[in-house]
């Protein structure tokens, strides 16, 4: 007798190869380890995003900015660097709102490679697999971690972002809103099998 799944553990994520990934021809790697996993690919394009697109892309608002500044007040304090010395200022807001305009900079380099994972806890299956923000934190084994080394010490003082190669959604709510930022309905398959899940779940 056949059985209808219960799919209250399956989430839908927004991901997004960035720039330096494209360029560096990292789209198919990063693609399998995805599929690897037993996540699922339900829709998939490569953009290249206006100023506009990618600045409604990251949010607005000062506790988010805040922390982008802090992100790299951290990694200072672990280095012995100054932040008035590296980035002119001590205030986290003013700080994080230089990196989100060298983020926007960066976003529109090259074309991106933007997704929808559907999966297991996706949102956070994506981001193990996806590893810290700060590429010289991140865990051997993720794509940020095996594939680049950079700091925002090292970006901070040549003023331009952090280069991790992958944009992935940290919380439920974050995703809804990406997906429905990056894709119509229309775009989104969902209604196809994979076969390698029939022996996995
Ligand atoms: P996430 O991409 O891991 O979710 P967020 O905190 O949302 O990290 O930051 C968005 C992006 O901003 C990062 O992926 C990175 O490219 C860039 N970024 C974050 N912190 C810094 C920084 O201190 N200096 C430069 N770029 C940064
Ligand atoms: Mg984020």
């Amino acid at each position: 007798m056949s059985e209808k799944k219960n799919t209250l553990a399956i989430e839908r994520t927004f991901t997004m190869i960035k720039p330096d990934g494209v360029e560096r021809g990292l789209i198919g790697e990063i693609l399998g380890r995805f599929e690897k996993r037993g996540l699922k690919i339900i829709a998939l394009k490569m953009v290249k995003p206006s100023v506009e697109h990618i600045d409604n892309h990251y949010p607005k608002d000062d506790t988010w900015i805040a922390r982008l500044g802090d992100k790299g007040f951290n990694c200072f304090a672990e280095y012995g660097l100054n932040p008035k010395e590296v980035m002119g200022t001590d205030n986290n807001l003013e700080a994080g709102k230089m990196v989100r305009q060298w983020l926007v900079d960066y976003m529109i380099e090259a074309p991106v490679v933007a997704m929808v994972i559907e999966g297991i806890h996706a949102i956070e299956m994506v981001r193990k697999i996806t590893g810290s923000t700060l590429p010289n934190k991140a865990e051997i084994g993720t794509i940020r971690g095996d594939f680049s080394v950079d700091s925002p010490a090292a970006a901070n003082l040549n003023k331009r972002s952090i280069k991790n190669l992958i944009h992935a959604s940290e919380t439920k709510a974050e995703a809804e809103n990406e997906i429905k930022h990056w894709f119509s309905e229309e775009e989104i398959h969902p209604d196809y099998d994979r076969a390698d899940h029939a022996a996995m779940f």
